[in-house]
């Protein structure tokens, strides 16, 4: 995988580049749509591809593991063949889903014990079993195991927890480079910082991963609850140590305003389920503001969804017949909302994109913030 920077911009951190995988080139800044199960809910992989302008796709080590299991994804010849997605695709680790198990999963410095949330049956992830099950996969990028420290913890908790997640990075790094990619194209794999929201642990944190000289490095262990305003200082903290010729990935991040700020900062990889589980449940993002299509304002309204919108759907659909779609529980309608956010998610970064090669970033990304607070 290489990094290649275009474009940096005055009078902020953002930056413009590309990365190339075996599996085709990103243009960054970029978001990238979840598929936890190896689908992204509801929409077809042309729609991804062609509508969507999706250049890169995530999927879920511990969905995948556990439902259809590696058995089947090895046969299948790797989560590409499987999903029929041949364009890139970043695995996180499950270390953030096991984190979200709460009560039903036990750390230790082995690993992550925990039980299926489909089965009830018990399951150990550790650095080094999570980096072979990433491997049988077949990501293009592979997550390192961490511990994703909640938001709130305490500084000697996250302290400890930082400290764990260093040690398996090692031990994940290992496991690493005594393995192979199985399908004939390479895997890269990335770094997680953590340090919760104390710029003393991430500034550890992030120096400690560069020894690892990886492909790329994440941050992790941001938008778990901490203020808004800690979010963007660890960012800041983190990306003046991390290497400006290498991505950077900010984890599970985040809102449109979140992802701009994001960018400001040096950010150039995001991800987020926010657009599909918010379309599914009646919640637009557009460049004028947020559109909650529950509200009754819409019930009569025979515009197109979204005559600014860059997809199919927001000039196919009407607000009333989707607002009738979403209050019917009928399944289209959570389909042309994911659709609708996943386009303009990708939008709002290709124009973002566009602003950083033309110096005019700064300047937009103001505006934009406010225009993407209005509530429609
Ligand atoms: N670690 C991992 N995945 C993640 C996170 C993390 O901290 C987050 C936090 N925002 C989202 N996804 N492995």
């Amino acid at each position: 995988m290489q990094f290649e920077l275009k474009h940096t911009t005055g009078g902020s951190k953002a930056r413009a580049g590309f990365i190339t995988t075996d599996h085709g080139t990103i243009e960054t800044p970029i978001f990238m749509p979840v598929g936890t199960a190896g689908s992204v809910k509801g929409i077809h992989k042309r729609d991804l591809k062609e509508d969507i302008g999706a250049q890169i796709i995530l999927g879920n080590t511990y969905h995948l593991y556990l439902r259809p299991g590696l058995s089947i994804i090895e046969q299948a010849g790797g989560l590409h063949k499987f999903n029929g997605w041949d364009g890139p695709i970043l695995t996180d680790s499950g270390g953030y889903q096991v984190f979200s198990l709460g009560d039903i999963r036990k750390l230790s410095e082995e690993g992550a014990k925990f039980q299926s949330h489909i089965d009830g049956s018990a399951h150990l992830f550790t650095p080094e079993n999570v980096m072979d099950t990433q491997r049988t996969i077949g990501a293009d990028i592979m997550m390192a195991f961490d511990e994703c420290t909640p938001g709130d913890a305490e500084y000697e908790y996250a302290r400890k927890s930082m400290e764990m997640t260093q040690r398996w990075l090692d031990r994940c790094w290992n496991q690493f480079e005594k393995t192979a990619p199985k399908y004939g194209y390479s895997q890269s794999l990335f770094p997680i910082v953590q340090g919760a929201v104390y710029p003393a642990l991430r500034e550890i944190a992030a120096r400690n991963v560069l020894q690892y000289n990886a492909d790329g490095y994440a941050i992790g262990g941001l938008s778990v609850g901490e203020p808004e305003k800690d979010m963007y200082a660890m960012i800041e903290v983190v990306n003046e140590i991390l290497p400006e010729n290498k991505p950077r990935y900010l984890m599970g991040v985040g809102t449109p305003v979140n992802i701009l700020e994001g960018i400001d900062r040096g950010i150039d990889m995001f991800d987020c389920v926010m657009p599909t589980r918010n379309g599914r449940n009646g919640m637009l993002f557009t460049s004028k503001g947020v559109m909650n299509m529950r509200n009754k304002k819409w019930a009569d309204d025979f515009s197109p969804i979204d005559p600014d919108g860059t997809s199919f759907v927001d000039h196919h659909y009407s607000r009333a017949f989707l607002r009738h779609l979403i209050i019917a529980g009928e399944m289209l309608g959570a389909q042309i909302a994911s659709q609708h956010n996943l386009a303009f998610y990708l939008w709002l970064v290709k124009e973002a994109r566009m602003h950083i090669l033309n110096d005019t970033f700064k300047s937009w990304k103001e505006e934009m913030v406010q225009q993407l607070s209005v509530r429609l």
